[in-house]
């Protein structure tokens, strides 16, 4: 018998029965039938780095959300209630955050049965921790009630199986910006990522703060404006120290275009970048407040011009950029301009188009033309036990796909090994990550 990999014992390997050990051993072919089992494993014993959420460190405290009530409350259950329930949202803004979240959970997990890819979710958390996931949510709030925030995310975090998230920090938000003016820790586990959507998306509501706070900048951009947003960005990127740099971008928007926007990226965002060594991530394809009434859930989606991506990459090429579309219209387009650009990162199936069924058809068109050069998935966790679904959902979603994709190879000729199938993971859920952001080189 073939010594098995010396990192494992056959306990810890939980091998199932029947199981042919041999292909255990990293360099020998794995067996057609065995192929989903060895990919179902590499999954779950890779911790994966989740590249973009909006979670907070705990030195950022209120900032960070977690608990039952902010995870039935999430703006996607939200936009879910409004189609079941007659409420108006005037009526139900004016609820407590515990009134509505017994009415979404009345609603849409007693009075329904929870299907969608949400409300799913929910249950997902609640039965991972062993808590009912029907009947009333007292259990379920004693339960987080009773939780200390440092060991809860270590647990969430195994439980997910992520070693480290992305952050989405806000250097003009009110609550977060002073906290870190006073010092707030940073947290190995908490990569912090400068968020600019108030300066290229909403200079007009915006550039007063900036100058109360002592940088010489004008509304229409003219005198010192580009200098001194330099400025401020070199403040706040020495101070939060971010691994990239993002913004999320209308379905319009066009570059090159004679706008503030543009001047902005082009004349302060990417040349920092540039200086830091650190990407741009752009997110583009959002129609913001279709239905202002919604609030957060009010946003929408719209096909995107991608000729200003590719002039943008064309134009910078020292620059490096994430890129995540919302439109399910643009993703074959998306990974086409990675093949002719590797200063391009496509990632994630991002918002609307986390569900089952588009991540398959995303994730199978990038392996096809990509090879696993690309990032698949992000969370975009907004409450914190939200990692524990995502996750799971990605791992149970990628599992066939990539079966899939090695039974192929090895149908043409080439057997997989456990090797291969442990170093495409890694790369497709760390490594791409740390190399695209120069965490290692
Ligand atoms: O702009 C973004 O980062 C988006 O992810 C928005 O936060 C959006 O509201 C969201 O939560 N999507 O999942
Ligand atoms: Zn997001």
């Amino acid at each position: 018998m073939a010594a098995l990999n010396d990192n494992f014992s056959k306990a810890e390997l939980r091998i199932p029965a029947g199981f042919d050990i041999s292909c255990y051993v990293n360099s020998s072919a794995i067996p057609a039938d065995q192929i989903r089992a060895a990919v179902e494993h590499e999954l779950n014993t890779t911790q994966f780095i989740d590249i973009h959420t909006h979670l907070f460190q705990p030195s950022l405290g209120s900032m960070g959300l977690w608990g039952i009530d902010e995870l039935i409350t999430y703006h996607y259950l939200e936009a879910e209630l409004f189609r079941f329930n007659p409420i108006t949202p005037v009526e139900y803004f004016s609820l407590t955050k515990r009134q509505k979240a017994d009415l979404i959970w009345k609603t849409l997990f007693i009075e329904n049965a929870p299907i969608s890819e949400a409300t799913r979710g929910v249950v997902a958390v609640l039965n991972a921790f062993g808590l009912p996931t029907s009947g009333a949510l007292t259990e379920a709030r004693a339960f987080f009630e009773s939780r200390t925030l440092e060991t809860h995310i270590k647990e969430v975090f195994r439980l997910a199986g992520i070693s480290e998230v992305v952050m989405t920090n806000d250097p003009l938000d009110p609550d977060e910006a002073p906290m870190w003016e006073k010092g707030a820790a940073g947290d190995p586990q908490f990569h912090p990522v400068l968020r600019l959507d108030r300066i290229l998306n909403k200079w007009a509501q915006h550039w007063e703060v900036l100058r109360s706070q002592g940088y010489d900048v004008q509304e229409d951009g003219g005198g010192k404006t580009m200098a001194e947003v330099r400025r401020f960005l070199g403040y706040w990127s020495n101070l939060m120290k971010p691994v990239y740099m993002a913004v999320s971008l209308p379905d319009t928007f066009a570059y090159p275009e004679d706008s503030l926007r543009v001047k902005f990226l082009t004349q302060c965002v990417l040349p920092i970048c540039r200086e830091r060594a650190i990407p741009l991530s752009v997110m583009i394809g959002v129609r913001y407040l279709v239905n202002p009434a919604l609030k957060l859930a009010g946003d929408g989606v719209g096909k995107s011009d991608l000729r200003a991506l590719e002039r943008l990459l064309l134009d910078f090429p020292e620059n490096r950029f994430f890129t995540s579309l919302l439109s399910r219209e643009n993703q074959h387009e998306l990974t086409t301009y990675a093949r002719k650009f590797a200063n391009l990162m496509p990632f994630g199936c991002w918002w609307f188009l986390n569900n089952p069924s588009v991540v398959e058809e995303m994730t199978r068109i990038r392996l096809e033309m990509l090879g696993t050069s690309f990032i698949p998935q992000h969370s975009d966790a907004r409450v914190l036990e939200q990692v524990i679904y995502k996750w799971r959902n990605t791992r149970r979603t990628m599992a066939p796909i990539l079966a899939n994709t090695y039974q192929l190879m090895s149908e043409d000729g080439r057997p997989v090994t456990r090797e291969d199938i442990r170093h495409d993971i890694n790369r497709l859920f760390r490594e791409n990550f740390d190399t695209f952001t120069r965490r290692t080189v």
